[in-house]
């Protein structure tokens, strides 16, 4: 059962003029396409690696499935947490859960603005929720895989590796990171998958 790239829930148009047509071609055209290619590929190894009784690729493959599968996961969520005509506050449960846990919309949206902005090199600003005490967190992650915690659900997710904004926003993360957060995040979708996770 091969994974497959799934197609944007909106045209490749729609999210102008904060994200450019160009870009998210690329990005998800050919980006997110290869981490699909790359954890089909992974999970092709170890079918074969059992099937043959020879793990001697197991640690490469371990970390083939992580990135890949990671990667595939992380856009896959990403293209649903924007849409044309996003941005505006959350309402309802996730709403209450923000202003409980940071103090305030504004807070959190610094400390997340904050967070992503300072990822070294490639990564992922995230937002996620953890059963275990109810509780939200905002994480940082590096590559795709990296600097996350355990036990988590991420319900969003903002990429600021380069090809998902130099193009447009050239070497200024934190002007890609705001219109992200004022024009494009599709609350409904965070709120759904907050939902979902509890
Ligand atoms: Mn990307």
């Amino acid at each position: 059962m091969a994974h497959e790239l799934p197609a944007l829930p909106y045209d490749y148009k729609a999210l102008e003029p904060y994200l450019t047509e160009e870009i998210l071609h690329l990005h998800h055209d050919k980006h997110h396409a290869a981490y699909v290619t790359g954890l089909n590929a992974a999970e092709a190894k170890v079918a074969a690696m059992v099937e043959a009784g020879d793990y001697a690729a197991a640690n490469a493959v371990a970390n083939d499935l992580a990135f890949h599968g990671s990667g595939h996961i992380l856009h896959s969520m990403f293209w649903t947490n924007m849409k044309p005509g996003g941005g505006g506050e959350p309402t309802g449960d996730l709403a209450a859960m923000i202003s409980n846990q940071f103090g305030s919309f504004d807070h959190f949206k610094a400390l997340f603005l904050a967070t992503t902005n300072a990822v070294q090199g490639s990564g992922w600003g995230v937002l996620a929720y953890r059963k275990m005490d109810n509780a939200l967190v905002v994480l940082g992650a590096e590559k795709h895989e990296n600097r996350t915690q355990s036990g988590v659900t991420p319900i969003l997710v903002l990429d600021v590796w380069e090809h998902a904004y130099y193009l447009q926003y050239k070497n200024v993360r934190a002007d890609w990171t705001k219109a992200f957060m004022e024009n494009l995040v599709n609350w409904d979708d965070v709120a759904k998958r907050l939902a979902a996770a509890k």
